[in-house]
């Protein structure tokens, strides 16, 4: 995201994308859908973050509702798909819409949902109605597939709770609940910042931390663990990569390890979420290969195999148009 392009984000448009799925010409059979990525066709999807629960991936995603050739993001609601497999997915009706937080005015940007106690929170970044810059909200469900509500009724993180010269530097959240109950908050553009959160998963509990360990960090950190390894991965440069560090904490220190994903097909920014599930890893991101208006805000989402090495480390992400197979 470039300085000139998030200056124009402010306002909403009521617009609508053009179907995307291909039409029969008349008197031939419907093609079928076809399979491999981008997984979602008939509508853009961006900023992908998803959550296993019961044998479920539950993906969410912001809609990229900017009609062709607007360079510019226009998105209202955030998305939610299912799926037993990787490959099959179910959309729900939108669960969340920035509506949903009476305190915002725009800007459904990337967020990310996490279930704890049986109950599910999303944490995602807006355009805040009166505190000039982006934030961060969330709401609450008790269902993956809601309906949410804002579980605060005031954003969780404004603009000038830091300390940087640029307005959407409060964006990007990733959420994570470590094995002893500590709930992590990290988020950031252009500063990666980290807090701890209360147990009742809608308050800051303590300061606001900055990694200053990763070089080249744009945005869309993302925080997992496997094997004891913590792994905090990120949009890196612009146009982005992602690249990625480890730590035996999910308080750092974060040794930088070097890039996981290239430049994504036609968009300049790329956001990840990384997720184990049935027995194989995947990388989820999104690029803007829908021809043939898709590009940097016309996003797609893309899911491809993650491979980790012995030591932990993590293999280069190799892109595929075929994607991955059923996972049983
Ligand atoms: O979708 C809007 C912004 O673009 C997200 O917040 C960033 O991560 C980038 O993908």
């Amino acid at each position: 995201m470039t300085k000139t392009l998030s200056l124009l984000t402010g306002v909403l448009l009521a617009a609508s994308v053009p179907t995307l799925a291909p039409t029969a010409a008349l008197g031939q059979a419907a093609p079928e859908p076809a399979a491999g990525n981008p997984i979602i066709k008939d509508k853009y999807t961006a900023d992908p973050a998803a959550l296993v629960h019961k044998g479920t991936v539950y993906l969410y995603a912001g809609h990229d509702e900017a009609p062709a050739r607007q360079e510019r993001y226009v998105m209202n609601e955030w998305l939610c798909y299912s799926s037993q497999d990787m490959v099959t997915w179910k959309e729900h009706p939108s669960p969340l819409n920035v509506k949903a937080f009476a305190w915002a005015k725009a800007d459904a940007w990337a967020s990310q949902v996490i279930e704890r106690n049986g109950k599910f929170y999303w944490y995602a970044a807006v355009e805040h109605g009166s505190v000039p810059g982006k934030a961060i909200g969330v709401a609450v469900s008790d269902s993956p597939t809601g309906p949410f509500k804002d579980a605060r009724g005031s954003a969780l993180i404004t603009n000038n709770m830091t300390d940087s010269p640029i307005m959407w530097d409060d964006i990007d959240p990733t959420v994570f609940v470590d094995d002893k109950g500590q709930a992590y908050l990290y988020w950031g553009n252009t500063n990666c910042y980290w807090a701890k959160l209360k147990p009742n998963m809608t308050e800051l509990d303590g300061p606001i931390n900055k990694v200053t360990t990763l070089p080249k960090f744009t945005e869309a950190p993302w925080l997992h663990k496997r094997n004891g390894w913590y792994y905090l991965s990120y949009a890196y440069q612009f146009p982005e990569k992602i690249a990625y560090a480890m730590s035996r904490s999910p308080e750092g220190p974060w040794e930088f390890k070097g890039l996981l994903n290239e430049v994504a097909g036609n968009s300049n920014t790329n956001h990840q979420a990384i997720i184990d599930f049935k027995g194989q890893s995947y990388f989820i991101y999104h690029n803007g290969s829908i021809p043939t208006d898709g590009g940097s805000f016309r996003r797609s989402v893309c899911i491809d195999y993650l491979y980790y090495n012995k030591d932990g480390t993590m293999k280069r992400v190799q892109m595929t148009t075929e994607g991955v197979k059923p996972a049983k």
